[in-house]
């Protein structure tokens, strides 16, 4: 049965008259599975509920910050807490020493860490931290992994760069890329070779340390033991990306679950707990060199901002409290086993990925570990998968190339009807 969106219909085609595609992000945009965006009213919990006023589980959690589920009460406390002393001082505040403070102590490679506005601002900064500490240029990102629309690493980024078929971006003077060298993940000898022939010029690597951006994809340990050895012999920067992971994976991210300190990380979406907040940080050694301590300028008006440290810090606090991992872990595994259950039951080619709460199936008959792999996958069975399920009142990540997300919110009835639901799309979809 096709769920009715006439409100949202009509909405879009408002929206697209003012803003660009009518969304304020592409990867909202619905390009890489046709149609229009559903426009939402609201989210509670698990649910996301459009305008028309269809009820949807909710698998994308806002791109990831809604680890606990929209609207977590002790979430929403806090921010009105805030609110009531008002919005932006543009000067110090006790709720970004303690925010600070919540992430050095869940991620113990991070001694220093600054906060910024957005996973974008994280990344970019944390690129030319680490150029300016070494004084080196070269930074070495893979192909598939989405950093952020930063002009230096908008280089077969993934996500919807990918997604839209733009995964270098014009509108780039040579200039701004002429000094990232991009690899395939996974690829140890590609990064050998790198280092073999430019390791003195090299001043980091950036990497999603368990991928979502092209899908989910895993590093192996050979690619895991291969960047620390690397960096440590040439003197780059390992700087892992875990806007998406970091407090996903586990309290402390990717580099707890795999047991390694990168120099620097980047951090985002939950610890805004769904307001905007980036953060880099890592070694002291290395953050003292960023302005106003050392000389490596980065700034932002609206940094630190008090209702987004309030919302970031109530968030961990209750991910600290409750300890969700290990349940969205098993419900996360059982979803993926039902999912696959399903696909080979329909004859369909498949490839399942997940680590903690985050998964992807891919539409693909060869296991998915780098860019060419994942971009085999047949997307056009993913369109027809991703609208079956919303008919379902399922609500997927638009595109073969995100990570799917489960919450805490999710309850064991919502796993079920979202494998029943796949059962009977992916039985009719060919
Ligand atoms: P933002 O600037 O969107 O806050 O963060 C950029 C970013 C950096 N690093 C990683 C690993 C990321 O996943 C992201 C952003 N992720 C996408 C979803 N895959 C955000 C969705 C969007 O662009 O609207």
């Amino acid at each position: 049965m096709s769920i009715q969106r006439p409100h949202s219909h009509a909405e879009f085609l408002h929206a697209s008259r003012l803003i660009p595609g009518g969304v304020n992000s592409p990867a909202r945009a619905f390009g890489g599975v046709g149609g229009e965006p559903l426009i939402m009213d609201r989210g509670e919990g698990a649910y996301l509920y459009d305008i028309d006023g269809n009820k949807l589980i909710d698998y994308i959690g806002s791109w990831g910050p809604h680890i606990l589920g929209h609207q977590h009460p002790a979430v929403k406390d806090a921010i009105r807490a805030a609110l009531d002393k008002g919005t932006s001082f543009g000067a110090p505040t006790r709720a970004e020493t303690s925010l600070a403070a919540a992430v050095i102590d869940a991620v113990p490679s991070m001694e220093m860490v600054r906060m910024v506005n957005s996973g974008t601002e994280a990344t970019m900064s944390a690129i030319r931290v680490a150029r300016g500490f070494t004084g080196r240029n070269v930074i070495i990102k893979f192909a598939g992994c989405y950093h952020g629309h930063v002009d230096a690493l908008l280089v077969k980024a993934g996500s919807a760069a990918t997604t839209l078929g733009v995964p270098s971006s014009p509108g780039i003077p040579p200039g701004c890329t002429a000094d990232t060298l991009v690899l395939d993940y996974n690829d140890v000898a590609g990064l050998e070779e790198a280092f073999h022939r430019r390791g003195s010029e090299i001043a980091g690597i950036i990497l999603e340390p368990v991928v979502g951006n092209m899908g989910v994809v895993i590093p192996e340990p050979a690619f895991r033991q291969a960047l620390q050895d690397l960096c440590k012999k040439h003197g780059a920067l390992l700087i892992f990306d875990e806007v998406m992971t970091g407090f996903r994976l586990a309290y402390g991210g990717a580099q707890e679950l795999f047991g390694i300190k990168p120099d620097l990380t980047t951090l985002g979406k939950i610890i805004g707990g769904g307001l905007p907040v980036g953060a880099y940080g890592g070694r002291a050694d290395v953050m003292h060199v960023v302005s106003p301590l050392g000389p490596v300028y980065q700034a932002g008006t609206l940094s630190g901002n008090p209702l987004a440290m309030a919302s970031g810090l109530a968030t961990l606090q209750e991910l600290k409290r409750s300890n969700p991992y290990p349940r969205l872990a098993s419900e996360t595994k059982r979803l993926c086993d039902g999912l696959a259950d399903a696909a080979r039951s329909a004859g369909l080619p498949h490839q399942i990925a997940g680590v903690g709460s985050m998964f992807t199936l891919f539409f693909a008959d060869q296991p998915v570990r780098d860019y060419p792999t994942a971009s085999k996958s047949d997307t056009a069975r993913f369109s027809r998968y991703f609208w079956g399920m919303i008919d379902e009142g399922v609500y997927l990540p638009c595109s073969q190339f995100e990570a799917n997300f489960v919450s805490a919110a999710h309850t064991p009835a919502d796993i079920d009807a979202t494998i029943a639901a796949a059962r009977r799309v992916l039985a009719k979809i060919g």
